[in-house]
């Protein structure tokens, strides 16, 4: 096992979590056992007088200061592990981590990259510097006893250090509906791996999107139309979008959320092409909980709305309606000038465009 310096943390947390309770354990069984010992003493049947006390100061006294002691060793046991957890080592790799309804953001600050999976090097104290968007939330990493709320307007952090290896991320914060569904990994890879990983996901996200074509043709043998690393889009999916639009798109998981599988032509408010869902997602559905993915890269979202058109359309002629309408894409923004960076998306137009109605 490595040496971590957030070992300390998980064995101050531990040690105090066993000491409590066992303390918790100990006074439980001394005030049970007296209150049991009185009832059978003191029945009315072995002391049909009760006596009347009128205080003592030494009993008093006595029952004032054996508890303070309790309690101050108790803060006492908290507070070293207290520490340990505020005192971020120096050189610590930071990341941004943003809660939002109902999904983690975390972005790497000197490459840009974000994920809705917590890469980070191994071996190395990780700086997380908390925020949200919307409503409390609460990161916690339970496999590195670490667990701090996200309150928006406020800056908060937390920090660990991880092996090599795959841990659960949840949000603790269970004051409201869908809390429970944010759960994501942390995958601590050794720093090489970590490396090509930001590496892998600059390319990605700086790309212009008339690679994500490329990449679509050499994929291209039995699975036509899909964009890209078919698992990265749905693990996307299940980030993003499943919570209210279902694993498999049959929507309603909250109120309104599109159903995929209608009959697109009748209920779509946006159109179902790629364009135009590309546009939904860039933009959002103002005055409904359909939010705006614009955090999402360009090719992100190119990649989810292929993969909710593929919900309704199947078969071969997929491929050949979706070239058409990638095409239709890169024309009508111009995509294909744009040298790299795709947040430089024209969302003016887009606006412009929307605002002309269907
Ligand atoms: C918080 C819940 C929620 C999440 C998360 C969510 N949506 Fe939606 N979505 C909705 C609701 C509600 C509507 C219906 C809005 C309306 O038209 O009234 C909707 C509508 C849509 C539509 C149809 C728009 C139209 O033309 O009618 C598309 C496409 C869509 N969502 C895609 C996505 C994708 C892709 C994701 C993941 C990136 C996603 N949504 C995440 C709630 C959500
Ligand atoms: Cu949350």
């Amino acid at each position: 096992m490595l040496h971590l310096a957030s070992q300390k943390i998980v064995e101050a947390v531990d040690g105090a979590f066993v000491t409590l309770t066992v303390a918790c354990l100990i006074l439980m069984i001394i005030i049970m056992g007296a209150l049991v010992w009185f009832a059978f003493k003191y029945h009315r049947s072995r002391h049909p007088k009760p006596a009347r006390i009128h205080g003592s100061l030494k009993l008093e006294i006595t029952w004032t200061i054996i508890p303070t002691l309790i309690a101050l060793w108790m803060f006492m046991v908290g507070y070293d592990g207290f520490q340990l957890i505020r005192t971020v080592p120096d050189g610590a790799y930071v990341v941004e981590v943003e809660g939002k309804q109902w999904s983690w953001t975390f972005t790497h600050p000197e490459t840009g990259v974000t994920d809705s999976t917590l890469y980070v090097p191994a071996g190395r104290p990780i700086k997380c510097e908390l925020s949200s968007s919307d409503v409390l939330h609460s990161l916690y990493i339970p496999a590195y006893r670490v667990k701090e709320d996200c309150v928006p307007g406020l800056d908060t952090y937390l920090w660990f250090e991880a092996e090599v290896g795959e841990y659960n991320v949840f949000c603790a914060e269970f004051c409201g509906n869908d809390h429970a569904k944010m759960i994501t990994k942390l995958i601590a890879l050794p720093q090489a791996d970590f490396d090509a990983y930001l590496e892998r996901r600059m390319k990605l996200r700086f790309a212009p999107v008339t690679d994500v074509t490329k990449v679509m043709d050499e994929n291209s043998d039995d699975m036509v139309g899909m964009v890209g690393d078919q698992a990265a889009v749905v693990a996307l999916y299940s980030t993003y979008c499943k919570s209210c639009h279902g694993a498999n798109g049959e929507g309603g998981l909250v109120e309104g959320a599109r159903s995929f599988r209608d009959d697109p032509v009748a209920k779509w408010k946006r159109g179902v092409t790629i364009p135009d869902i590309f546009r939904t997602l860039t933009l959002g559905i103002e005055g409904t909980r359909m939010a705006a993915f614009d955090n999402l890269s360009a090719w992100e979202r190119f990649a989810l709305a292929h993969y909710v058109a593929g919900f309704y359309r199947e078969g071969p002629q997929r491929s050949v309606a979706d070239q058409a309408a990638y095409e239709k894409l890169v024309k009508e923004y111009k995509l294909d000038e744009q040298k790299s960076v795709i947040v430089h998306f024209p969302i003016d137009a887009a606006i412009d465009d929307l605002a002309k109605g269907p």
